[in-house]
């Protein structure tokens, strides 16, 4: 028998610094909202942020998505990456610029920690870039092990993130 699989709420992490991010996550949206067995809910604003812990790099454009989803979280992640590829992702060195970085940030309330994948990504609660655009479209959540997401927020208010207007 098929085990019966209950909706997922979902939050993937969107993120670009080459090319053309703002037109890249209109592609990543439409790409999520077609995957099989998921449809998306919300998305972020997109905000312009500093680059963190990569150096030199230009200013990325991020931007936090939800999803409900029924397929599994390996399953979900795969279909990110192979959306990135899509997007024209190439990894010529760790931590390079790209045209887009899709990363699953959590999965309902899950705690998954497998050699592909992380969840709550585990620097999600250290980042502005993050938090920014999640507590815009879910102020009320908590990151199971890490508290509610506005507290999370107010800790990194030293780094700058700058909400774009809705174009
Ligand atoms: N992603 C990283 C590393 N640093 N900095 C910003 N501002 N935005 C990102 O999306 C980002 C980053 C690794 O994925
Ligand atoms: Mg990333
Ligand atoms: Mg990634």
């Amino acid at each position: 028998m098929t085990p019966i699989m209950a909706d997922r709420r979902a939050y993937v992490a969107f993120g670009a610094n080459l090319g053309d991010p703002a037109a890249v996550f209109r592609f990543a949206c439409a790409r999520i909202d077609q995957l099989p067995r998921t449809r998306l809910v919300a998305r972020s604003s997109l905000y312009r942020t500093a680059p963190i812990g990569v150096g030199e790099q230009p200013d990325y454009l991020n931007a936090v998505i939800a999803i409900e989803t029924r397929l599994a979280p390996l399953t979900l992640l795969e279909a990110l990456l192979a959306i990135e590829i899509e997007g024209g992702r190439t990894r010529p060195f760790m931590q390079a610029p790209r045209t887009l970085d899709l990363d699953l940030l959590l999965y309902g309330e899950q705690r998954i920690d497998e050699p592909e994948l992380c969840v709550p990504h585990p620097r999600m609660h250290q980042r502005a870039f993050v938090l920014a655009p999640l507590a815009e479209i879910a102020p009320e959540l908590v990151v199971p092990g890490h508290g509610p997401v506005a507290k999370l927020l107010a800790g990194v208010g030293d780094q700058i993130v700058t909400r774009l207007d809705p174009s």
